[in-house]
């Protein structure tokens, strides 16, 4: 612990001063984060992030036809509209180079301290403990903009080591690879992995797509947008504002609906991605290899046009044979063949229960983060947690994640976050925390409505399930999740008016921890 003075940890707002906010993540929640507060009048901002650049998501995954299947004109920022989108789906170096920009414009870039990765968060009330790069710096407030899909999974296949090809994940893609007239593998069916078969396949030699799992896909209705539409964007007052409206009504009334068990947008969800599959491969057998044995949007619903065409080609295969191991030339499958490769690469998604871990995270009561959570995060309303105050998350675990724009998530969680701040400012608190009868009843809430959702009835095995089997996300409407962030209930978390007073009631302490943690310490 570093020694402060009683100015350093004297509470912000009962001092006049600024808070000193920290934020973890310059991707488009760290961006976000950084524009609203400032709009807010909250000037004193360090960002800590662990690469050398901005874009978080987008700056990592770099993988050829890597692109957002959320139209462009709803992922963006709501504060800066861009008329000059290709594309009704933009491709990732498009949405990368409109991160960086609106980084610049807004002058997010030079509050962010690259390089510097985030070792450890400890609460010493009133204030954070944040020790980066060697050096620990006191902060009164800590924004976790870490992001959920960055940290990725490397299955454990015996003799993945043994490998002699170049062999890697799809988030650390080897840019300067040539893959014309290589054999590659890819094992994984998920939305990346349709994405670089979709396009790769032609120019490879060989294709080998090892499939665990069958995935269902709905067509991507891709469109390349001219010069006039761009003009009229540029031009009519609102016009942009009525197209993040209308992109956000129809996913709502139709992805959001079926995900949440609608029957009707469900079968239409099903039909769509059935009649996708039958018009597009024409081989009956790998029709049947590709066609899934649970309900259409149980997994995260796949948008690719690109996909089946490609995996028809005559140089594609598409493996359902269990992999026994791999081997210095290739792959082995359950059925004795070797699937000999060049390049291997894994599209085996991302660990999801990470979040901010695994920076340690310690709380009130000495109680760290990991532990907590325990491979099962939750969080009250998707950003904070009983006992760990003035931390605050944004896309943490419980948050509306499936099919939608994680920007405008993003966005209303830094509004949330700005009303705290604010509430704070005027109550003059050191401190404040959800309170843990509010963080379970919500969690209870969520854990009941879930079951009623197609990632929890429809049969399959997903990255949105935790380790017990239970969906780790939003159950209801991102309508609903909006007026939660435009109207916190203070009610819900304990308002510290005095720290050193609060530290010393043991049943505090013991609420903040949960019952049975405090009963064990
Ligand atoms: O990862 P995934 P992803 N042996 O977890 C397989 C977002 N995204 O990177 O289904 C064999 O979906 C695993 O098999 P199974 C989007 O939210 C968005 O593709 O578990 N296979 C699965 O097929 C997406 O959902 C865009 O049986 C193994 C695959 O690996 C999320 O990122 C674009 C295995 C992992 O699929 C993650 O997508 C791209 C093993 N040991 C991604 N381990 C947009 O357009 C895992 N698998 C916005």
């Amino acid at each position: 612990m570093t020694t402060i003075s009683k100015e350093q940890s004297q509470p912000w707002a009962q001092s006049g001063r600024q808070p000193r906010i920290a934020i973890v993540g310059a991707g488009m929640s760290g961006i976000a984060a950084v524009v609203k507060l400032r709009k807010a009048g909250y000037m004193d901002l360090t960002v800590f992030e662990k690469e050398g650049r901005v874009g978080g998501t987008w700056r990592e995954n770099r993988y050829p036809g890597l692109s957002c299947d959320i139209p462009s004109y709803f992922y963006q920022f709501s504060f800066e509209p861009n008329p000059d989108w290709t594309h009704r789906f933009s491709y990732g170096p498009e949405i990368q180079a409109y991160m960086q920009r609106t980084a610049d414009k807004y002058g997010v870039t030079p509050l962010v301290r690259f390089n510097t990765p985030v070792d450890e968060l400890r609460y010493e009330a009133p204030v954070w403990h944040l020790t980066a790069g060697g050096k620990t710096e006191v902060f009164d407030v800590v924004v976790a903009a870490t992001g959920v899909l960055h940290h990725p999974s490397v299955p454990e296949i015996p003799g993945l080591e043994d490998f002699a090809g170049e062999k890697f994940h799809t988030a650390r893609w080897q840019d300067d690879l040539d893959l014309s007239g290589k054999k590659v593998g890819i094992i994984g069916t998920g939305s990346t992995s349709a994405q670089i078969v979709g396009a790769i396949t032609e120019q490879v030699e060989k294709l080998s797509l090892f499939q665990r799992t069958a995935q269902w896909m709905h067509p991507l209705w891709q469109k390349e947008y001219g010069p006039v539409w761009k003009f009229l964007l540029r031009h009519i007052p609102g016009l942009s504002k009525l197209a993040y409206w209308g992109v956000l009504q129809s996913i709502e009334q139709s992805f959001v609906r079926a995900t949440l068990g609608n029957k009707l947008v469900l079968a239409y969800v099903a039909w769509a991605c059935r009649r996708n599959l039958e018009k597009n491969v024409a081989d009956p057998e790998l029709r049947a290899k590709l066609t899934p044995d649970y309900k259409a949007a149980c997994k995260r619903l796949i948008f690719c046009s690109s996909f089946y065409p490609a995996i028809s080609r005559d140089n594609a295969d598409l493996v359902t044979e269990g992999i026994e191991r791999v081997e210095a030339k290739g792959i082995r499958t359950r059925d004795g063949q070797l699937h000999e490769l060049d390049v291997l690469v894994l599209a085996t998604g991302f660990k999801v229960s990470n979040f901010i871990l695994p920076t340690r995270v310690i709380g009130e009561g000495g109680q760290e983060l990991g532990g907590r959570w325990d491979g099962t995060p939750r969080a009250h309303r998707a950003m904070s947690i009983p006992g760990f105050p003035n931390f605050w998350m944004l896309e943490g675990p419980t948050g509306p994640v499936g099919n939608i724009s994680l920007i405008m998530v993003s966005e209303y969680q830094v509004d949330y976050l700005i009303s705290s701040l604010n509430k704070m400012k005027r109550d003059g608190l050191a401190a404040m925390a959800p309170k843990q009868s509010a963080f379970e009843t919500y969690n209870q809430a969520m854990a009941e409505a879930v079951r009623h959702t197609i990632w929890f009835t429809g049969g399959c095995q997903s990255w949105y399930l935790d380790k017990e089997g239970v969906p780790n996300i939003y159950p209801w409407t991102p309508a609903r999740y909006r007026r939660e962030m435009r109207n916190p209930d203070f009610n819900e978390y304990r308002l510290m008016k005095d720290v050193a007073e609060f530290a010393s009631e043991p049943d505090a302490i013991a609420e903040s921890m949960g019952a049975e943690q405090a009963v064990a310490a």
